[in-house]
Order: C-alpha cells, then structure tokens, then sequence
C-alpha cells in the first residue's frame, strides 16, 4: 500500500526513480527564469525541477514539486479513487502534532545581525511582481487570546534584511487580536517540510483549528514539531529552512503587486510586516519554491485535493447524497465548484447551492446527477445543456462574502453567487441516457504496424 512521504527529500528520491526530477545543472537567474521553467512544467504535466545552480547563491531551488495532480495524490499515498475516502477518516480523526528535541533544521542558526533574507534565492515570478516572493513558506502562529495556532501558506514579499510583508486570512485575524492588545504576533515560516504538510494547510479549517492535526491525520503519524529558537512556537521539524519572527502591530507597508492565483495581477496595497529575527537551515538546504499565476499552476495543484476533499467531508454530513466535489483548475480551483449528487429530495441540490453559497467558494456551482463525470467539462456541460431550465434553475444570490482575488469582483472580496441545478427531476419522467448494449466491451485493436517496438 501506499505510504505517505514524511519528508521532502524522500519524496525528491522517490520522483527521482521514476524519472519525474529533472536536474537543471545550468546556472538559472531567480528573476524570471525559475518560473519560467515551472510555467512549462505546469503547462506539460512536466516533472519537478531541481535547480542545481542559482546564479549568486549557495543554496539550490526545488521548484514544480506539485505541478500536476497526480503528483499530490502520490505525496499522499493516495489515488483518485481512495483519497476523499482518506480525507474524510483523517478529518474525523485529527492527530496533534509530537513535539521532539532537535531537527537537521538548526544545523546552522543566524540571529540579530546575522539575519539576511537576502541570501535565500528567493525568486522575482511574474513580469509586474514588485519584487522576490516567498511563495511556499507554512506559516506558523498563535493566537494571544486563546492560544490556539495556525498553519497556512501565505505568500511573502522580500522587502529588506530582516522585514517581510505578507497577505494572510487567519493570521489576519489573529494580528487584529494582537493588536487590540498592543502586542506583536510572533510567526515562524517553513521552507520545504515534508509534502503532505502543505497539502493539510489547505483546509479552510475553523478558525482555531491548527491545520498540523489534519496532516498528522492524514501521514497516519503526529508532525513533528520542534521549538523555535527566538519565539515561543512549535513548527514542523521537517523543514529544510526556518525563519523566524513577528508580525509588527499597526504597521502596514505596501506590497505587491503580484501575480495570482486568478491568472491577473493583484494591485499593490499595505499589508501587515513581519520582523525577521532568526533564520536556521539545514547544512546543504534546499529553497522549495512554487509557481502562481494563470491556471494551471502548483499553487492550483496544491489546493485542489484538499478542497475537494474537505468539501467532501463538510457536504456529506448534511447531504448524504452528494458523491464527487471538483474545483477545476480552469475556475482557479475555487471560483468553480462540480458537485455531483444522488438527490434524496426533489430540490435538495437547491439546498446543496445555498449551503455553497455559505462558503467562500461561493462564485459558480454546478450540481448535477451521480451519472455524471464531473472531472470532465464537456460531460458537465452536457448535463447543464439538457438537464437544466434555466428559468427555474438557475439561482443568483448578490453581494456575498468571497474571494479577495476576484479580478472581476464589484468590491474587493465581494462576489456573487450563481448556482445551477443540472440534476434530472425525480417525479417527472426524464428520457432515458441513450446507451448501446455491450457498448463498454468493445475494444479497438489497431494492429500493430512494422518499426513499432511497443
Ligand atoms: C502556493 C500557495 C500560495 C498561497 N498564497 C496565499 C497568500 O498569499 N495569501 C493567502 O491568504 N492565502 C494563500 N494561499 C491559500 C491559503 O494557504 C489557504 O487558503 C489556507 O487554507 C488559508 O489558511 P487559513 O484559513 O488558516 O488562513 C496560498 C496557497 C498556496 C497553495
Ligand atoms: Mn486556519
């Protein structure tokens, strides 16, 4: 049986055997040309890529380590057919994380003066970024109030020696807490942790939930945590490097703009600032970077899983009959959702779009019936074609909370819900799929012509 990998390395060795790490030995710039490389990887269903050589620095590049699908479901140890499966027992059974003495990571420790983020090969992605960007850094932090952490990935923008700016969600809220107290919000980032972690990060958990328990859940195994050398806060061992600091109270500098997730650019605006105080890393680490911008990307591959699969969990105990979620890469992995439903009521998939539009995937949202593939889009589309009246089918719902990347948002954050039922109705008679008998046995077997060696 699969197993899942605990360990960025490993997981590197085991894509290595199957010739899916390509080693890229000539010196590559970080602006530009990193994501250059990982564009094309995306684009090809490529393998990672192994930078070697980074003009003007020590350190190697990990990059494209998520950029296809079946990429995240092999660092799981898991496949299309178990892995929502697998989610819903680990998210049902959530494993905290094991705190233990050392870790490789402190192999080497800068604090104070010694700090310089600039000696990380951290890459410019996109033609109008404003700068380098930490762009798969888990970040680590815990709330004043009620001690409760958190871990997510949130992008960070290099602005100096010691100071990054960072977009976050509950981190944002956890800062707000901070400061009506006065007090900073002390952080830790992680660069190249074992695979499974950033993969958990992407549940949308309630917040004070510390997404680390999904990944223990999920490995089969608590994370192991060790404490951090400048702040009082745990973070996965596996890391390859650690930075180490606080979000600033009530300070704000501009950042961005950047390109995202959506495909566009996000405009330059304040944003919180961490202080860096410390920086540890392995002897020889690795810099693990990942791709953003127009679907698809990692940062795509990263998220839709997870999303899946916690939509699976969350839908399920409300609406038994829901069998398949997928969040195309093609609607951003989030402005898009498919969900497929046995419907035990006539207009249960309605009650299925309004707990939808609750969410913050909340943009479009397509039910349709158990027979149909949700995974592919023409197969979708048929049912929308011929299973949906859109007078009656169709549901808008204004002014909801939604996606602060929205480029096509009214406000920023703002979005509207459209949610189409593309399920058959269950009283009135509907035709009948057409199907040939034995249509499924049938094979083409296409003689294998002369110099063809397979
Ligand atoms: C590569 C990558 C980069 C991301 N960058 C950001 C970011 O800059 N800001 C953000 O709020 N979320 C970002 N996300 C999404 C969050 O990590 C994700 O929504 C997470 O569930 C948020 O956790 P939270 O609810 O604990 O804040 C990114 C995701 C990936 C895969
Ligand atoms: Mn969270």
């Amino acid at each position: 049986m699969a197993m899942p990998f605990l360990d960025l390395r490993h997981f590197l060795e085991y894509l290595d055997t199957r010739g899916e790490l390509l080693r890229i030995n000539k010196p590559v710039d970080v602006k530009y040309e990193i994501a250059a490389y990982i564009r094309k990887t995306c684009d090809t269903g490529g393998p990672a890529l192994l930078f070697e050589k980074v003009k003007g620095f020590d350190c190697p590049v990990v990059g494209g380590v998520f950029a296809t699908r079946k990429r995240v479901l092999d660092c799981l140890g898991m496949s299309e057919a178990d892995y929502a499966l697998k989610f819903h027992d680990a998210l049902n059974s959530l494993v905290s994380p094991r705190l233990v003495n050392s870790a490789p990571c402190k192999e080497v420790i800068y604090k104070g003066d010694e700090v310089d983020l600039r000696k990380l090969p951290v890459p410019i992605f996109s033609e109008k970024d404003s700068g380098p960007f930490i762009t798969l850094g888990i970040v680590r932090s815990q709330d004043v109030t009620t001690g409760r952490k958190n871990t997510a990935i949130y992008r960070m923008e290099i602005k100096g020696k010691n100071r990054l700016g960072i977009l976050s969600q509950d981190l944002f809220l956890q800062l707000q807490r901070a400061e009506a107290k006065n007090e900073a919000l002390p952080v830790v980032i992680t660069i190249g942790t074992g695979p499974v972690i950033p993969i958990a990060s992407q549940w949308k958990a309630p917040f004070g939930i510390d997404e680390l328990e999904l990944a223990g859940a999920l490995q089969g195994k608590p994370v192991e945590t060790v404490r951090a050398e400048s702040v009082d806060l745990d973070f996965p061992a596996s890391a390859e490097i650690v930075i180490e600091g606080s979000v600033l109270p009530h300070q704000r500098e501009v950042e961005g703009p950047f390109g995202e997730v959506s495909g566009y650019y996000t405009p330059a605006s304040p944003k919180p600032v961490i202080e860096v105080v410390a920086i540890t890393h392995r002897k020889t680490p690795l810099f693990q970077v990942a791709l953003t911008g127009k679907p698809p990307t990692e940062n795509h591959f990263i998220k839709q899983i997870p999303l899946e699969a916690t939509f699976y969990w969350e839908l399920r105990n409300r609406f038994p009959g829901v069998k398949a979620v997928h969040f195309p890469t093609s609607g951003a992995v989030g402005y898009l959702a498919i969900i497929a439903m046995q419907k035990n009521h006539e207009y249960e998939a309605r009650n299925l779009i309004a707990t939808m539009f609750g969410s913050l995937r909340n943009k479009f949202i397509i039910v349709v019936d158990e027979d149909v593939n949700i995974r592919d889009i023409d197969e979708v589309l048929w049912a929308v074609s011929t299973r949906c009246r859109p007078a009656e089918d169709v549901i808008l719902f204004p002014r909801l909370s939604g996606s602060a990347l929205d480029p096509s948002a009214q406000e920023p954050g703002a979005s509207t819900g459209l949610g189409i039922d593309a399920t058959r109705p269950r009283k009135e008679a509907f035709p009948d799929v057409v199907r040939i008998p034995g249509e499924d046995q049938v094979t083409l077997d296409v003689p294998a012509r002369g110099g063809d060696t397979k």
